[in-house]
């Protein structure tokens, strides 16, 4: 590991000086997931194996029309079954004290389309919209009760990409976008960047597509939820990466005041983004259970969840970059069509966060424009799938560069290091407004290409064994560390600690990391640390995961609350012990005066909740902070791939493949490494296999697993993965986000490659996803 800065002495804490230097810190240390015994034992739960006495179930009739008009509905044949307690339209909703309609999730939009309808109302615009809620006695009753209800549409021209559904001849999805484009938005001085265009000596350019991917956890959404008429509460048990945002869109869709709503989520079987955002599925199940009085059950089956969770990703994108004869960048121009489907609302193009702010990537870039347009189609929502913008965005200038090197004959890692931001020059702003913190990115780039030996790897011929070989590098920067978060630390009676905070960790190992962060501040034994995430009543507000954002907020937050107790629990101890509190140290859970009287983190929460303390002291042993951190932390890398691809027959061989990672501060070095794994392994899903495919009816025709190319564990490459730690001076962690690094860097690192391979044969540029079918056509195309 190399260091590029001396760690921050950001844990201190009054009379902790012992333990700043102590060999038994926790933090940095990669500690094994606390969460993994009972996953790895299967005694692990999950929202669908929850039960309530009485509870029914719930199964959706989806459309199966992309863009249609409901005309009739029958659902006679349903409710006649025995079993079947109810076949629910947008009727029923309309005649209840339930809005129904999804809020929306962007802030600015140039119309104002319809919201989505908890079950249609009139209209379809995807296909697997959901039209009927059929609720039943057991889950296969009303599975098959689903095919008993009778839908009539009258079908309309549908529309699938996001160019097409800007021609003028294009159906329209809503009536007040009748070119289909929800928002346009623009980022950047545009005039500068003509004038950097004007003056520098050449322009490459090229057409990416960004492939549309499906997130695919393993475990689909679902919902438990019952109504409790006496307290007036709607309990729903769910999947979520967002407890309080979950609870806030079930407040805004059903009517409820938050108060009347408490959102419990259990272990949730990964959620890669799309279990973040408000959907028709579980505001349905909450509302059916109002209406029934009894505890309603919905778990969406894999194909229900293809059809109409959130896609991600699928931009049309136009970029151009200026650059000298010498290879330095002028300036970046770029004009993009992101897929928002029907109703959904990309955040790529919208989030100030997301897609346009990293068009800079490493590099200084005097002159950046770009020019987002969401676009409605026929296609199911597309919302934030790990990564939410910054792969798309990144995917540009990665691109570009190596193309320019290509047209200039340098070398893709000298290009790069020709434009390098100088870590001297931080905080640095962007010309797309972008505030970098911290970074060293040459110092990244020259760990990545030791590792992968890229001196030796020159060569771009055809090899002895027939083979093309070559190296892919691509550097990034990520946005981290969105928004507030609260965490409560409570010290019970006996000295056991528990940590309540507003994130909700799907499988990042939150329980691990903060307890490590409350252990190592508070002096306690680790094993006395429970974290607890995921219940509305329990946490007081909250944010949520997503955007890496938790490690930053969530991480920061619980260290302060626990900084706060230390410091508390220090002067109940000198009141106990008869001593100055500022020099009561604390090491094991242990409170120690200079003359060696100690006392227990027991006996001082007994003191702390039992009469007696001394009026300067309140009692309670129990601290809250509501965290923001000052500015985004822009965590950054390098990965870098070694292929070898076989002419006969496209398939890419990946000889070698490192990711260098900077998330500044590191609390668990074996979670960051296994978070770049997952991320690289889904990175590589998208740049090689995953393509969701719809018909031009708008029909989707990937919607199971064997036609949807999510990569199998014999498909991820060994990767080696190593660090640089460039403390972020934006939160006293000095740490910086890394869960989605591997998602982002991935696909330009692995299409690099390949485009180096092939460099010989003159080709410039491949679209994701690389199969072999379309390698082993480029190859054709440019042999012949
Ligand atoms: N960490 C650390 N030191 C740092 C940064 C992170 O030790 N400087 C560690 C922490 O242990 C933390 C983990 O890395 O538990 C991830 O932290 P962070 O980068 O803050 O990201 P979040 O916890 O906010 O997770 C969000 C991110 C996103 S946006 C998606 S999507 C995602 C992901 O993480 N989905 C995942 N990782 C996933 N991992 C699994 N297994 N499943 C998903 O669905």
């Amino acid at each position: 590991m190399s260091e590029t800065a001396q760690k921050s002495d950001a844990r201190s804490a009054p009379g902790d000086s012992e333990q700043d230097d102590s060999e038994d810190e926790l933090v940095g240390e990669g500690m094994s997931r606390r969460e993994d015994a009972p996953l790895l034992r299967g005694e692990a739960t999950y929202t669908d194996d929850a039960s309530a006495p009485d509870m029914v179930h719930l199964a959706f009739v989806r459309s199966e029309q992309a863009h249609a008009r409901v005309t009739n509905i029958d659902t006679s044949a349903a409710t006649d079954r025995e079993g079947v307690l109810a076949a629910f339209t947008w009727d029923d909703v309309a005649d209840s004290d339930a809005p129904g309609l999804l809020p929306l999730s962007a802030d600015r939009l140039d119309c104002d389309p319809d919201a989505h309808p908890m079950l249609a109302r009139e209209r379809v615009r995807y296909q697997g919209q959901p039209v009927v809620a059929v609720v039943a006695e057991d889950r296969y009753l009303a599975a098959d009760a689903t095919k008993a209800v009778e839908v009539e549409y009258e079908p309309l021209d549908a529309v699938v990409d996001p160019i097409d559904a800007t021609d003028d001849d294009a159906p329209t999805i809503f009536e007040s976008a009748p070119n289909n484009v929800a928002v346009t938005g623009e980022l950047g001085d545009e005039e500068a960047t003509d004038e950097a265009f004007a003056a520098a000596d050449r322009v490459v350019e090229l057409d990416l597509e960004n492939n549309r991917l499906m997130p695919s956890a393993m475990e689909p959404r679902a919902a438990l939820a019952e109504w409790d008429a006496g307290d007036e509460q709607l309990r729903v048990e769910m999947t979520s990466q967002n407890p309080h945002g979950a609870r806030g869109n079930l407040s805004h869709v059903l009517g409820l005041p938050e108060k009347e709503i408490r959102v419990v989520v259990p272990r949730v079987g990964g959620g890669f983004g799309h279990k973040n955002t408000p959907y028709p599925g579980e505001a349905v199940t909450g509302w059916a259970a109002r209406q029934l009085g009894r505890p309603v059950k919905w778990t969406a089956t894999r194909r229900g969840n293809y059809l109409a969770g959130n896609h991600g990703r699928d931009h049309r994108t136009h970029a151009e970059m200026a650059v000298d004869d010498d290879g330095t960048i002028r300036g970046i121009r770029v004009e993009t069509h992101a897929n928002t489907g029907g109703y959904g609302l990309s955040v790529g193009p919208l989030m100030a966060s997301g897609y346009g702010s990293l068009l800079a990537s490493q590099y200084d870039v005097p002159a950046i424009f770009c020019r987002s347009h969401a676009v409605f189609t026929n296609t199911a929502p597309v919302h934030s799938y790990r990564g939410a913008g910054r792969p798309e965005s990144i995917y540009v200038p990665e691109r570009l560069m190596d193309l320019a090197g290509q047209e200039l004959g340098l070398d893709a890692a000298e290009i790069r290091r020709r434009n390098f931001l100088d870590s001297e020059t931080f905080p640095h702003e962007t010309a797309v407004g972008a505030t970098y913190d911290s970074g060293d990115y040459e110092l990244a780039l020259d760990e990545t290409l030791d590792a992968v030996e890229y001196g030796e790897r020159g060569t771009k011929s055809r090899s002895e064994d027939g083979r093309y070989r070559g190296v892919g590098v691509a550097c990034y920067v990520d946005s981290t560390g969105f928004g507030f978060e609260s965490a409560v630390v409570r010290v019970h009676r006996d000295g056991g600690v528990v940590v309540y905070v507003g994130t909700h960790s799907h499988g990042q190992g939150h329980a691990t990391t903060y307890a490590q962060l409350v252990a190592d501040t508070l002096g306690v034994a680790y094993d006395d640390v429970t974290v607890v995430e995921g219940d509305t009543e329990k946490i007081p507000q909250g944010t949520g995961t997503f955007g890496s954002r938790s490690t930053i907020v969530g991480g920061n937050a619980v260290t302060e609350s626990a900084r706060k107790i230390r410091e508390k629990a220090c002067r109940v101890a000198g009141h106990l012990l008869d001593a100055d509190p500022e020099l009561v140290t604390v090491e094991a859970g242990e409170f120690r005066t200079p003359t060696g009287k100690t006392c227990s983190l027991a006996d001082v929460a007994g003191a702390a909740y039992g009469p007696g303390l001394p009026e300067r002291i309140d009692p309670g042993l129990e601290a809250t902070t509501f965290y923001e951190p000052e500015a985004t932390s822009y965590a950054f890398g390098t990965h870098a791939v070694a292929v070898a691809v076989d002419p006969e027959t496209g398939e890419i061989d990946i000889e070698r493949y490192v990711a260098v990672d900077d998330c500044g501060e590191q609390i668990n070095p074996t979670i960051v490494e296994g978070q770049v794994h997952g991320g690289v392994a889904q990175g590589l899903g998208q740049a090689r296999y995953e393509q969701t495919v719809y018909d031009e009816e708008g029909t989707l025709k990937t919607d199971t697993m064997q036609a949807y190319a999510v990569p199998r564990a014999f498909q991820v490459p060994e990767m080696e993965t190593r660090e640089t730690v460039t403390p972020s001076p934006t939160n006293d962690l000095g740490v910086k986000g890394v869960g989605e690094a591997g998602t982002t860097a991935a696909p330009p690192a692995l299409v690099n490659a390949v485009v180096d391979a092939l460099s010989p044969l003159g080709v410039e540029h491949l679209d994701m996803p690389l199969t072999d079918e379309t390698v082993w056509r480029a190859i054709r195309d440019a042999e012949e």
